[in-house]
């Protein structure tokens, strides 16, 4: 079994056994002994997507962590399958986050649909990097996982997750799984949602922003946003978070949440057989999706993946990072991988202080260099896209991320993302994705086949 202290690497680089190191202190300082949060400060609670990405890099320290890091996260699933995007620290007061557990209501709002009594959660969701992060957790030590029957607890879950998206999230009819609130995928404030969230008036602002007791609000979503935010959220609460009774004032296909939900299947496909399962449904299911990922979301004229507009089903004329995302999946027709490829090097993403990759276009009628999803780098994105560029063969570019990724991790303390135009670090700082995902990418070697 791994240990905390990690696996003996006698030919690192100095530079690199410091930042693994540093890497490593994150990880053991944001543990609250069941899960990881993602910052002591701004984010006191355990988030679905980062516990994912968390479990990626845990895994080189303590197997059996990572392990418990999704466990803990699928103990507040919903019985519709819903995975949901907070589950909240009953030990933490409620005026740390906004919003807490008595906004969200999720153990009384939620019955109808199945919501545990304990603990609470939100009632929305975040992209499904579970799968993934639940194969390679198992395939960093195989024989520790069988063990411990780490795979066949969590497979049921995984699965009944998969088919919510892909039943009570199709709303558009199209086969794919749509977002109904701007915090599920994962990117906030992106300009993409501009469009769709100005349809949604705003609540009156009777809430405090505990964001900003941390964070500064150059960095954060504006005011107006949060009214939005809040009212979305506050509407399908209404409606005790029923999917077939909640008219959602938005509704979005976007490609990185899809492209996720695709590699979760692949991954659920290996998990399925490893049990002595079928696997191919779940394969099959990956390919139907890819298929309409492309019928549904790509723009050749732009030359990446456009989010979709269900309120009037229209491609959303913005270039962000989550058009790039489906890079990571593996069944990509060639040619569009080689339009992402140039799209990936043109002028709309090459940041020049830190080669991560933006998450808006840096000539966009949006674009700013601070601003959370507006333009800054996120390293979680940047990571999705390493491993993109090597699934598809592109080992030098690869190369060159998985560098500026480690590099801008370190020099910036793990930060939550980074100015690409100055290379400055903003918001959080000892983020714990950012060092999970640098103490990944330390840790695995990029010759190996993708797992
Ligand atoms: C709302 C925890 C989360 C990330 C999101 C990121 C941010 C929350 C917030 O922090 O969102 O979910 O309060 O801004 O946008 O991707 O999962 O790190």
């Amino acid at each position: 079994m791994k240990t905390l202290l990690g696996r003996p690497a006698p030919s690192a680089p100095a530079d690199h056994l410091t930042l693994r190191r540093g890497a490593a202190r994150v990880l053991i300082d944001n543990w609250t002994g069941t899960s990881t949060v993602p910052s002591r400060t701004l984010y006191p609670h355990q988030w679905s997507w980062d516990s994912a990405f968390i479990a990626i890099g845990l895994r080189h320290l303590s197997v059996r962590r990572a392990q418990r890091e999704l466990e803990s996260l699928l103990a507040g699933q919903w019985a519709d399958g819903r995975l949901p995007h907070i589950v909240f620290n009953p030990a933490v007061p409620y005026g740390a986050y906004f919003p807490s557990p008595d906004f969200w209501q999720s153990s009384r709002a939620a019955r109808g649909v199945g919501a545990p009594a304990i603990p609470e959660t939100s009632g929305i969701i975040q992209p499904p990097v579970h799968a993934l992060a639940a194969w390679l957790v198992h395939c960093s030590d195989p024989a520790e996982s069988d063990r411990r029957g780490f795979l066949a607890r969590i497979h049921p879950g995984l699965t009944a997750w998969h088919d919510y998206l892909l039943t009570h999230r199709d709303l558009g009819g199209g086969g794919l799984a749509a977002v109904v609130h701007p915090w599920e995928p994962g990117m906030d404030n992106s300009p993409c949602w501009d469009r769709p969230l100005a349809r949604v008036e705003p609540a009156a602002d009777t809430f405090r922003r505990a964001d900003l007791d941390h964070g500064s609000p150059t960095d954060r979503p504006t005011d107006l946003d949060y009214g939005r935010y809040v009212r979305l959220a506050a509407t399908y609460r209404a409606t005790g978070y029923d999917d077939r009774s909640t008219v959602h004032g938005f509704a979005v296909e976007d490609p990185g949440f899809n492209a996720l939900l695709i590699t979760g299947e692949l991954a659920l496909a290996r998990i399925a057989e490893h049990l002595g399962h079928a696997g191919g449904a779940h394969t099959e299911r990956a390919a139907d999706l890819t298929r309409r990922l492309v019928d549904r979301l790509w723009d050749d004229s732009a030359g990446l993946f456009r989010a979709r507009d269900l309120a009037d089903d229209s491609l959303i004329d913005e270039r962000s990072v989550t058009g790039l995302v489906p890079l990571v999946v593996p069944g990509l027709p060639a040619d569009l991988v080689r339009r992402l490829l140039e799209t990936l090097n043109g002028p709309h993403f090459r940041a020049p202080a830190t080669r991560l990759v933006p998450s808006y276009d840096l000539s966009g009628p949006s674009f700013d260099s601070q601003r959370y999803w507006r333009g800054p780098a996120w390293f979680n994105t940047s990571w999705l896209i390493e491993r993109g560029l090597r699934t598809h063969g592109w080992h030098a570019q690869a190369q060159h991320l998985r560098q500026a990724l480690v590099t801008e991790a370190g020099r910036t303390r793990f930060a939550e993302y980074i100015d690409p135009l100055t290379g400055e670090g903003r918001g959080a700082r000892y983020f714990s994705w950012t060092a999970a995902l640098a103490l990944d990418l330390l840790l695995t070697d990029d010759k190996e086949p993708l797992p």
